[in-house]
């Protein structure tokens, strides 16, 4: 057993808060509203030196969001999403961060923030029920509630590649660009990674640089953003009936309008689904989830959709060699499906050079490129769109104990534990917004968030209210949690392969699927179901 929190007695408490929250992203900006609307005291610390969490670190050649701009954005205030205006379909990440800071100064939020800042430590401190955290810059607090809006992608992953410090060229990773911008042009560019970041990346670095190679371990599903400017008209009509859209959205299993066909392949003939395959073509994007109701638990169907992408990938590649490399194997959508503007059809162009490290691997990094196997490969750049140490990543970067000092890191070393996502059982007050365990990344972030920072600031008032001082999830009520997170996911197709959703891209990961993927719907009914019986699985003190 570990020993309890008694360096605590040393600690010198300079601030006392109702709340602190960790990180100014989505999560955190809004969490940071919500509070001070009850009229709490709440901090956030942040360490970035501004707002925006994903879309602030993202800064990398074609970074946009995947969920259309309309539906990727706040709700919880009419007027703010009345006076917003997007451009495209699909925002640029500059735009994004327009939006965020405009929602920092619209609501006022900045001088409640602490930027530049980390948050080393949160301890609890079972005597006075507070928490006791340590930051960067030498802050001490204690705070009532802790709240983590640390986001699900937001730890880089570095491979440790031998010969790295070697490399003698500027060395980048997609997840913590930076803020000046880069030019490729004239260089010889290597980018190691073929997910959604460097899908995104690849087709502009390819039209800047000299040439470029990239290095591919596994392809991945792509279909067509069709992203576009905004038509004006479009934007109007969507904004005289907003919330019927936002009600369609949060009817919708990823929280989001996808337009969905409800019917399974199997429900369907032969010409109906190649219409619905077409069409979902036609819309592009992440729309392509709402084509077959039965996609993620039918094989059947999800090979027809996967031949019908492979397909698609073997008519853009010229080379049938390069195009073969490119078509993924695995089940559809078994890792996060991207969405692209002429990422295949890149790898026509004379400058660029797909080599597959499938087999080989990367053996060192070189100070003039890097190796494969004996083959030598140079360039003066090299990227990482390597991706994240997702959901756990950055939550196991901050010293978090619990009652009796247990650690966080150590209760989750084999999977992360949590009951609904929110609240991990021994760790009172302390909660995770869109944490393990909740649907978090396969619906609408966004729409995610505001459920949960909803629910917190309900779960606070009703302490308030019942002159509570304590929520802590009960173990029973967690492991009944993690079981049918675990069950929804293993009558899936989506735990065949060594996606991040399992923790698989990360090595020494123990392999849990971490999101729950029950559908948005089903988890808010269950939320409150909990809220309704008294916050059922909960103790309260
Ligand atoms: O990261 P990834 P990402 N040696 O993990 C490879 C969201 N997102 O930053 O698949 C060699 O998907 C790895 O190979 P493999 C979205 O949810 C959204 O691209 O593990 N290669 C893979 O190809 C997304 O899913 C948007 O075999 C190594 C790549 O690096 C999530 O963020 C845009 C390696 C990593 O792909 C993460 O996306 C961007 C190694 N040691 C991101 N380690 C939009 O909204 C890893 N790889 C559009």
């Amino acid at each position: 057993m570990t020993e309890p929190n008694k360096q605590l007695s040393q600690t010198n408490a300079s601030t006392h808060l109702d709340a602190l929250i960790v990180g100014a992203g989505f999560a955190g900006l809004y969490m940071l509203h919500k509070l001070r609307e009850q009229g709490l005291t709440a901090r956030i610390y942040e360490a970035g030196s501004g707002p925006g969490g994903t879309w602030f670190w993202n800064r990398y050649p074609g970074a946009r969001v995947d969920i259309e701009s309309m539906q990727y954005s706040y709700q919880f205030s009419e007027e703010l999403q009345q006076e917003w205006e997007w451009s495209e379909r699909y925002a640029p990440q500059a735009e994004l961060l327009d939006y965020i800071n405009h929602v920092v100064e619209r609501f006022d939020l900045a001088r409640d923030i602490q930027f530049n800042t980390r948050i080393d430590s949160a301890l609890f401190d079972e005597a006075n029920n507070l928490w006791q955290v340590s930051a960067s810059n030498g802050d001490k607090l204690s705070a009532k509630y802790c709240i983590m809006a640390t986001g699900c992608l937001s730890a880089a992953n570095k491979p440790d590649i031998p010969g790295l410090s070697s490399f003698t060229g500027p060395v980048y990773h997609t997840g913590e660009w930076p803020h000046e911008a880069v030019d490729f042009t004239g260089k010889r560019v290597g980018i190691i990674g073929t997910g959604s970041s460097a899908i995104q990346a690849i087709p502009i670095i390819a039209e800047q640089a000299d040439h470029l190679t990239v290095f591919q371990r596994t392809p991945n599903f792509s279909v067509p953003a069709h992203n576009k400017a905004l038509d004006p008209n479009y934007i109007t009509d969507i904004k005289q009936n907003y919330t019927a859209l936002r009600d369609r959205g949060k009817q919708g299993f990823t929280a989001f309008d996808t337009q969905s066909n409800e019917k399974a392949a199997t429900e369907m003939t032969a010409e109906e689904i190649k219409a619905e395959l077409n069409k979902r073509w036609q819309m592009g994007g992440l729309n392509f989830y709402g084509g077959f109701a039965d996609f993620m638990v039918n094989q059947e169907t999800n090979d027809m959709i996967a031949d019908f992408v492979r397909e698609k990938i073997a008519q853009k590649v010229s080379n049938p060699e390069t195009a073969k490399l490119l078509s993924p194997k695995t089940v559809f959508a078994c890792k996060r499906l991207c969405a692209d503007t002429g990422y295949f059809e890149t790898y026509n162009r004379d400058n660029v050079t797909l080599v597959d490290i499938s087999k080989a691997g990367i053996s060192t990094i070189t100070p003039e490129g890097l190796k494969v196997g004996d083959d030598a490969y140079t360039f003066n750049c090299l990227v990482f769109a390597t991706g994240f140490d997702a959901m756990t990543g950055s939550l196991n970067k901050i010293d978090i104990r619990g009652i009796d000092g247990k650690t966080l890191k150590d209760k989750w070393a084999a999977g992360p534990r949590t009951y609904l996502g929110l609240c991990s059982a021994g760790f009172p007050n302390l909660f995770t917004i869109s944490g393990p365990g909740s649907p978090s990344v396969f619906t609408n972030m966004i729409t995610s968030i505001e459920q949960h920072v909803e629910y917190i600031s309900d779960i606070i008032t009703y302490l308030d209210e019942h002159k509570l001082s304590t929520i802590n999830a009960t173990e029973e009520a967690e492991d009944a949690w993690v079981n049918h997170v675990n069950e929804v996911a293993d009558g899936t197709l989506l735990n065949s392969c060594s996606s991040w959703y399992l923790g698989a891209n990360i090595p020494g990961k123990e392999r849990v699927f971490m999101p729950y993927i029950g559908g948005f719907p089903p988890y808010v009914e269950k939320c409150e179901e909990v809220a309704e019986r008294g916050y059922e699985g909960f103790t309260l003190a």
